[in-house]
């Protein structure tokens, strides 16, 4: 369910041109198996992935377009049935000439309005005629790539990825919907929004608003309370799905049926803008903490700081508490600067980010993640740390 809110990436191509090696190379992971026989790829191998500079993606392997025999046909289906979830294709060749079953990958990606990139791979052994390559540049405006698996450099990949990034549909970064795999027209949705000293005089935080939008958007019927009234409210009705405040998450979570659907704001907005599997993989890493490690609290607004403000003081007692370890939190406001190295932490929890856009707060955790540092955020450290973070994500399928 999740993997369809980002982007996918097709490859395709004859058996044998270096398909699953150039996912390899562009990954620098052995995701796909490789051999010198055609049709090493059978079936079609999806991966997700974050990409430099990109973000989460979805890789996806198929097999030879050109496969014969009862079997071989069987695959080619499958791999044409793969074009429908493609959001890009990348046309993988061993030589520089069209044959009739790339021309008839373009015929399909033209008609099915998808955009792709080609990969002139092998250069190393079959060294590139340019002229050939620039009439099928001329005549169809596509980029192409020359590129060989066998190079050594580390970053090889990178004009690739790059033509990834340029040619990638913008509406394939936005997933269309908050909620939308979640309800359908006529759900009833109960939102626990608590009105406490943090809230803001007379209004409601932008993500509970977005939400109440996202539901009506997806035809849903909305109940509104504060989490005080949860018993009350679910006397009187049964929602299909329960958001909820991320502080009122083990109330409302003892309140609700098991059977009903519960997860935050906090953790629907991480899906919906950040990297989810990231986020969800740093979480369980909270375990890991030792006596003495430091984890890096990053607040995008630079609001002012009450005496129990959930960046400040609640997260780090309710770490500390369900560790058990002495930590050292530090947090950072705004747009900061994140002081001295960032692999100097083991955690790095970032805020909702309602402020930020999905591109701003994967960038704002970029240096984490590509330091390998774990990276969360409030609602599933909290949901974490009170542990009910498996109920909270089980929505998603997780
Ligand atoms: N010399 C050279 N060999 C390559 C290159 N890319 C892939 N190969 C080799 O070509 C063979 C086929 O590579 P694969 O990646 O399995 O090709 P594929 O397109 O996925 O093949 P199928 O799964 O069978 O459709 C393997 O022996 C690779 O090591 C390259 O750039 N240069
Ligand atoms: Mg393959």
């Amino acid at each position: 369910m999740l993997n369809s809110m980002k982007p996918h990436i097709g490859i395709f191509g004859k058996r044998n041109v270096g398909k699953s090696s150039v996912i390899n190379s562009l990954t620098g992971q052995e995701i796909s198996i490789v051999s010198e026989h055609a049709g090493t790829t059978t079936d079609v191998v999806y991966k997700s992935i974050e990409l430099y500079d990109i973000g989460p993606v979805v890789f996806m392997d198929t097999a030879g377009i050109d496969d014969d025999g009862e079997l071989g046909h069987k695959r080619v289906l499958t791999t044409l049935k793969a074009i429908k979830k493609i959001d890009l294709a990348v046309m993988v060749m061993a030589a520089d000439d069209l044959g009739r079953h790339e021309l008839e990958l373009i015929k399909t990606f033209t008609k099915k309005k998808i955009a792709w990139i080609m990969v002139r791979n092998k250069v190393d052994i079959f060294p590139v005629m340019p002229d050939k390559l620039e009439k099928i540049k001329n005549k169809y405006f596509c980029d192409i790539l020359t590129f060989s698996c066998k190079w050594p450099s580390k970053d090889k990949g990178r004009d690739i990825i790059g033509a990834i990034k340029e040619n990638l549909p913008e509406k394939s970064f936005n997933m269309q919907s908050i909620m939308g795999d979640l309800v359908q027209r006529g759900s009833h949705v109960l939102m626990i929004c608590p009105v406490d000293s943090e809230a803001p005089e007379g209004r409601l935080i932008l993500p509970q608003v977005q939400a109440i939008r996202d539901a009506l958007d997806n035809d849903c019927i909305i109940t509104i309370a504060k989490e005080h009234e949860i018993d009350l409210v679910l006397k009187k009705i049964n929602p299909d799905l329960v958001i909820t405040d991320s502080q009122a998450f083990f109330k409302v979570s003892a309140a609700v049926p098991a059977d009903i659907p519960l997860t935050s704001f906090s953790i629907l907005f991480a899906r919906f803008k950040g990297d989810f599997e990231t986020f969800i993989h740093g979480t369980r890493q909270i375990d890991n903490l030792k006596n003495g490690d430091k984890v890096l609290i990053l607040e995008s607004c630079t609001h002012h700081v009450n005496e129990d403000d959930i960046g400040m003081v609640k997260i780090p007692r309710w770490i500390r508490n369900y560790t058990g370890m002495q930590l050292d939190f530090e947090t950072v406001s705004g747009f900061d600067e994140i002081p001295g190295e960032i692999s100097d932490y083991k955690l790095v929890i970032q805020c909702g980010g309602c402020m930020f856009t999905g591109k701003q707060l994967l960038n704002r955790v970029a240096p984490a993640i590509e330091k390998k540092i774990p990276v969360t955020n409030y609602g599933m450290a909290i949901a974490y740390a009170l542990g009910i973070f498996d109920r909270a994500i089980s929505v998603f399928g997780h």
